[in-house]
């Protein structure tokens, strides 16, 4: 019996919504799972090629309205964030950033001719996107950024280091937070601009699948026109986190659910002690927990994608996703490994991939510890941040 059988999770899902499932899960099995293992390995992937592959089949910003993008629901959405982490959360982590971040900054806070100039090109996967928000010193506290946009004329003229930044250096267009007079601004900082580099970070363990970049401002000029006119303050950014955050309670359960695929076939045929490692309680005791878990992550997926596309999902609930499932999807990943034995420490099987990529998970887009802080905020009225 498939894991996610016993709790009947497609009987909350719409025929569209498994049409959508499917189709991402058809292109991943064609363009990325053959691939990928070897991607991780080497460290560098197609990313322009997979943007394009993304892009033609509408999962670029599909949750969004109007400039190209499809329009789907949040489920829709969550779902494609599933079988993209299935195959790996560095896929995943590409569409998160192009969709839920970058686009998402723009839709939402962009003026219609920066939407008009970006969105559909970057809906159709012609151009990548990234969001610098975090900076060597300011990772969980992004209210502490140094980045600085200053006026000279009518011009912005920008200075700072963004790090650990997403498609960085493959991106078209990034979207930076820096500080103004008037708070934190976002703006539009094309690629090539002068005074604007951006330099890979090497020697990744985790997220290999993906490019990671520190991004160097110095004295970066743009038109007034470059800055997002609908975003003031930190709410701006924080803003767009909770859309990658929820796409993040879907992708994680994914990454758990290719585990758990790959560790029943494994237990089926593996034999130790001349029975197959399957007919052993320790080992169906480990199997139904993790179901257990992986289950009770999707229902709460699902259940907060509902909250969210009728419009009442609140930030405290995306961290409660997010902390209850990244957090589950890893251990779900390393009891898988324990399953596997030694074949479980090589990239034949996708396990140990997939956990030491959700190590990266647990870390970006809040740590775990800012969501455990969310929540006992929301539970007892007193901030602990700081
Ligand atoms: P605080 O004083 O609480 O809030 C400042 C302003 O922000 C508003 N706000 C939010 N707005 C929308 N959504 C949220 N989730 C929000 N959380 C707070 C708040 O209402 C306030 O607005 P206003 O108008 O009153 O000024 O801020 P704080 O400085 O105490 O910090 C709160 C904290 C720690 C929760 C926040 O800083 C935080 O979330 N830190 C974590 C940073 C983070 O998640 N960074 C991620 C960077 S991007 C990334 O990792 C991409 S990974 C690539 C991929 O996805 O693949
Ligand atoms: P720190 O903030 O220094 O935290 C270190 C430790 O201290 C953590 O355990 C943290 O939970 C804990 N801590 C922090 N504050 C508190 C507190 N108040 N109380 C108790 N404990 C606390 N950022 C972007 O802007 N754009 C991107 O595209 C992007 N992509 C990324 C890709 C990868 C692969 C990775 C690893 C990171 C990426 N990030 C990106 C950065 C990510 O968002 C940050 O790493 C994350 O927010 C944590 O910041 P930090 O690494 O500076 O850790």
């Amino acid at each position: 019996m498939h894991p996610s059988a016993l709790f009947a999770l497609d009987s909350l899902l719409t025929d569209e919504e498994r049409d959508i499932r499917q189709a991402v899960r058809q292109v991943c099995d064609r363009e990325i799972r053959p691939h990928v293992a070897g991607w991780f390995e080497t460290g560098e992937l197609p990313a322009r090629e997979l943007a394009r592959t993304l892009g033609s089949v509408g999962v670029l910003g599909m949750h969004l309205d109007g400039y190209g993008c499809v329009g789907l629901g949040a489920v829709a959405y969550g779902l494609a964030c599933l079988e993209l982490e299935a195959a790996d959360s560095g896929l995943r982590s590409l569409v998160s950033v192009q969709g839920s971040l970058a686009m998402y900054a723009i839709w939402r806070y962009g003026s219609e001719e920066q939407k008009q100039e970006w969105l559909p090109a970057m809906a159709a996967g012609e151009r990548i996107g990234c969001f610098g928000l975090t900076e060597p010193d300011f990772g969980s506290d992004p209210g502490g950024m140094r980045a600085t946009a200053k006026r000279d004329g009518s011009d912005w003229v920008l200075d700072g280091t963004k790090m650990w930044i997403t498609n960085g250096s493959i991106a078209d267009v990034a979207v930076v937070w820096a500080r103004t007079e008037d708070g934190v601004r976002g703006f539009l900082v094309p690629a090539g601009t002068p005074g604007f580099a951006a330099h890979d970070v090497k020697h990744k363990v985790s997220l290999r699948a993906s490019v990671t970049s520190e991004l160097v401002l110095d004295g970066v000029r743009l038109p007034a026109e470059a800055m997002l006119p609908g975003a003031r303050g930190l709410s701006g950014p924080l803003g767009c986190l909770n859309e990658a955050r929820f796409g993040i309670v879907f992708g994680a359960m994914g990454a758990a659910l290719d585990c758990l695929e790959t560790t029943l076939d494994y237990v089926a045929s593996r034999e130790v002690f001349a029975r197959p490692l399957a007919s052993y309680q320790l080992t169906q005791a480990k199997l139904a927990d993790m179901t257990l878990e992986l289950g009770k992550g999707l229902l709460l997926a699902v259940h907060l994608g509902r909250l969210k596309e009728r419009g009442e999902i609140t930030p405290e609930q995306v961290s409660v996703g997010k902390l209850n499932n990244v957090r589950e999807a890893l251990d779900i990943a390393r009891t898988c490994r324990t399953l596997l034995g030694a074949s479980g420490v090589t990239l034949e099987y996708p396990v140990i991939r997939h956990a030491v990529n959700l190590e990266s998970v647990l870390t970006y887009e809040g740590t775990s510890e800012i969501h455990a802080l969310v929540v006992g905020k929301a539970l007892t009225g007193l901030p602990a941040f700081h």
